[in-house]
């Protein structure tokens, strides 16, 4: 059988596309069949698409979305619907999570609730054995018309995983991106990832993580075999479970040998495991930082760390000579206009080498979705707007749209600021260019 991935871009160009798929392709293969993607650009004519889509000839279309990737998603199916009869099945965090307003669309057949590995082989097994594409009894998926299904336990051994199909990534220059793990074990209230573990309550332990030697022979068959510059780990935590990470640091500079970056939670760091990441070869760390009011993050996001340890973490950090970059939140429920002048002034003292800033969007399933439902902050047609973290679709009582749009601007003028500072001795003509990339990456967040 053949199935064909769609990757939906949004308006970024995402250039690794999603990981998701590159696991289920892998192992699809190992089950015997095909998987290959095809790329979506945000300005694609949909008659192309269809083109595009016939010229393949699949015999299941999958799709992974984000919420971002929603409303496009749904345009893009819906036009491959009006013109073949191929059963769609869409999985990732977006149709987990709001699996109910994905069915009822025209153009999608199939939810995938979680992880979708089992469920992908036994769907595609299913209907290469002539089942009913659009009806059948498989744990984890979700058929239009049917009742929610039962979700079947969280992959393991993970090591017993087969590796991503890389050849779905368009991965450049030898930069390679890796998960060593699945879940996360923290309680952040605007956090779509952690959900995952909550599904998974009562039905098995959704926190995971692969063995020092697994990802070690993942990447020496990858320098082996094609080529490895850097590695990008996206796990949501490396930090967490210090002996792992310890052992990490043990073989990856010897075996492995390249650079590589991390996302990390203040907490689960000290001068000694950043020490031996910066010995190991750890050149960038993304911190979340989210708020500079410390009751923002205690009451409302549930982050409860002080101010003064994330400065030590950014001087540690840096110190040692690992970029760091630090993300914030803006326009979250019950946050003031104090709230928002405190988490500048907390970025003046961080100083980081960068920084991501992004308007807070209630994402499907999370507490302050809940919490946004509840108190009746989200406009009724939640789902036909635009998820994007430049411009709050919330109606909060505490902070207006132009103050959250004002406090955007305000970020946007520090990061040009400080890229510019950076670049102080660059021509007038370059100066200019780094302002319209910082601009840019504002337009489109
Ligand atoms: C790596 C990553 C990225 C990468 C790659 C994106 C990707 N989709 O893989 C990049 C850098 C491109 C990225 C960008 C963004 N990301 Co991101 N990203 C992640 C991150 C940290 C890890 C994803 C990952 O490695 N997953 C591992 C794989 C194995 O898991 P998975 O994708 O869930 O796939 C499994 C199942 O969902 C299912 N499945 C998935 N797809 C399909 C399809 C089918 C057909 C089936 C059957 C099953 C299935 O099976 C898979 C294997 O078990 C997650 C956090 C997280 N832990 O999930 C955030 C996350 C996905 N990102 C998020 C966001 C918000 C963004 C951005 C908007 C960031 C921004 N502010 O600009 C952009 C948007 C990108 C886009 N195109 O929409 C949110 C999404 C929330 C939501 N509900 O939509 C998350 C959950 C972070 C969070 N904490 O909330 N991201
Ligand atoms: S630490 Fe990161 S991944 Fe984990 S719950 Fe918080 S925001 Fe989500």
């Amino acid at each position: 059988m053949k199935v064909l991935f769609l990757e939906i871009d949004t308006a970024r160009d995402w250039a690794v596309a999603s990981i998701g798929p590159a696991f289920l392709s892998a192992t699809l293969n190992r089950a015997g069949h095909t998987a290959e993607m095809l790329r979506v650009s945000p300005d694609e004519a949909l008659s192309d698409v269809v083109t595009a889509v016939t010229a393949v000839a699949p015999d299941v279309i999958g799709v992974s979305m984000t919420s971002r990737q929603w409303l496009r998603g749904r345009e893009v199916l819906g036009a491959i619907r009006a013109e073949l009869k191929v059963p769609v099945i869409a999985g990732g965090l977006h149709p987990t999570f709001a699996p109910e307003a994905v069915l009822e669309t025209p153009g999608f057949d199939v939810v995938c609730l979680g992880e979708g590995e089992g469920a992908m082989v036994d769907y595609v097994e299913h209907v290469s054995r002539g089942g009913d594409p659009y009806r059948a009894d498989i744990d984890n998926l979700w058929f239009e018309g049917q009742m929610r299904p039962k979700l079947r336990p969280p992959f393991e051994p993970i090591d017993t995983l087969p590796w991503m199909d890389r050849s779905l990534l368009d991965e450049r220059w030898g930069v390679r991106h890796m998960t060593t793990q699945r879940g996360c074990p923290f309680p952040c209230t605007y956090c779509a990832a952690r959900k995952f573990d909550d599904l998974y309550v009562g039905v098995g332990t959704y926190g995971r993580r692969r063995t020092v030697q697994s990802v070690i022979d993942e990447l020496l068959a990858v320098k082996r075999d094609e080529d490895l510059s850097f590695v990008i780990f996206l796990d949501d935590t490396f930090t967490i479970h210090h002996t792992w990470v310890n052992a990490f640091c043990d073989r990856f500079k010897a075996d492995v040998g390249v650079g590589f970056s991390l996302h990390a939670r203040v907490e689960t760091v000290n001068q000694k495991m950043l020490a031996r990441l910066a010995e190991a070869g750890c050149v960038h760390i993304t911190y979340g930082v989210e708020s500079g009011s410390e009751r923002v993050r205690r009451d409302i996001m549930k982050r409860k760390v002080s101010n003064d340890r994330i400065v030590d973490v950014f001087r540690w950090t840096q110190e040692l000579g690992i970029v760091a970059t630090a993300n914030y939140m803006l326009g979250v429920p019950g946050e003031t206009w104090g709230d928002i002048q405190e988490t500048l002034t907390l970025h003046e003292r961080l100083q980081p080498d960068d920084f991501g800033y992004f308007v807070f969007y209630p994402y499907p399933g999370t507490t302050l979705f809940q919490v946004c439902k509840s108190q009746g902050l989200l406009p009724d047609d939640y789902l036909e707007q635009p998820a994007n973290h430049r411009a709050s679709i919330l109606d909060l009582p505490d902070l207006s749209s132009e103050q959250i749009a004002a406090a955007y601007d305000l970020f946007t003028d520090a990061r040009r600021k400080l890229m510019q500072a950076r670049h102080a001795g660059l021509s007038d003509a370059d100066r200019a260019q780094i302002d319209a990339h910082v601009d840019h990456i504002a337009a489109t967040g």
